[in-house]
């Protein structure tokens, strides 16, 4: 299976890591941008010595309750970041966004790929992708992350989950699209509880069976310190199980926070594979 995305293209043979890169303002920064844009390159640097295939850039929260951040605020704390790895990184560049003006402008600067918790759906969303050459992943979430988890709700989460994906797949295809350049992703911890969470792992081949490549998102979420107890600095061991389960059912990428020992675990699982 090979996924395009902008000047790359990856063989997805073997499982990859998406390596996770917040920008957000830290507490030496001054209301400027400098520090934090320093401290994300600097760290984006680290998780590629660490094994990282993917970088995947984020400039607003999307966690349960998080206040959104405007458009201009996410801009400047994002845009430099990736001008400045698109110079610097030996891998893909992917921009966590659901805004189109954050993905046309991210896309001007060298982003590679666009993660789009909304799956395309805002306003214009489809027609900056189109008009471009980024890989993208469709990721499906129930409700916005402000509401998402006061009451998720499904008949039947493996059969709704999947038939959303081949429904944001179609209408990317329809604009033109090649499939080579989707991903799809179930959305851990996105309008979820832990028994569908539990049950979309249990299930995931149900959804590499639409025959594009799966991308999941499992590290330090609540489900796994549902299941294993412990806060996000203490679900590293959990999320490497995580990790290993959905590589073993078919998932081809894994968004972690924890690269160096993310990328070991799944040597193993390659080695099976
Ligand atoms: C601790 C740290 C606890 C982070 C929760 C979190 C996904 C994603 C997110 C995902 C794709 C998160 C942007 C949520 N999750 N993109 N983004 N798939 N494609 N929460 O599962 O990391 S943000």
């Amino acid at each position: 299976m090979i996924f395009k995305c902008g000047q790359y293209q990856l063989e997805l043979n073997r499982p990859h890591v998406m390596g996770i890169v917040n920008v957000t303002p830290d507490s030496f920064s001054d209301g400027g941008e400098f520090n934090a844009t320093n401290l994300a390159v600097e760290h984006a640097l680290q998780l590629i010595a660490e094994g990282a295939d993917i970088l995947d850039i984020g400039g607003e929260s999307t966690r349960p309750g998080a206040t959104p951040v405007s458009l201009d605020e996410e801009l400047s704390r994002v845009i430099p970041v990736i001008q400045a790895l698109s110079k610097l990184s030996t891998v893909p560049i992917s921009i966590d966004t659901y805004k189109p003006e954050v993905m046309r402008e991210a896309i001007a600067a060298g982003a590679d790929i666009v993660n789009d918790i909304r799956a395309l759906q805002e306003a214009g969303a489809l027609d900056v992708v189109a008009n471009s050459n980024v890989g993208i992943c469709l990721m499906h979430m129930q409700g916005t992350p402000q509401t998402m988890q006061l009451d998720p709700n499904y008949t039947d989460v493996v059969v709704e989950v999947k038939q959303f994906l081949i429904d944001r797949l179609n209408a990317v295809l329809s604009c033109g699209i090649d499939k080579s350049r989707i991903l799809l992703d179930p959305g851990f911890g996105f309008g979820k509880t832990r028994a569908h969470n539990i049950m979309l792992i249990q299930h995931l081949s149900q959804l590499a069976d639409i025959g594009q490549p799966l991308l999941v998102g499992l590290s330090r979420k609540a489900i796994l310190g549902s299941i294993a107890g412990g806060d996000e600095q203490q679900r590293l061991h959990a999320g490497l199980a995580a990790s290993v389960i959905s590589t073993m059912k078919g998932a081809k990428i894994v968004r972690v926070h924890d690269v160096q020992a993310t990328v070991d675990a799944l040597k193993v699982v390659a080695a099976v594979l």
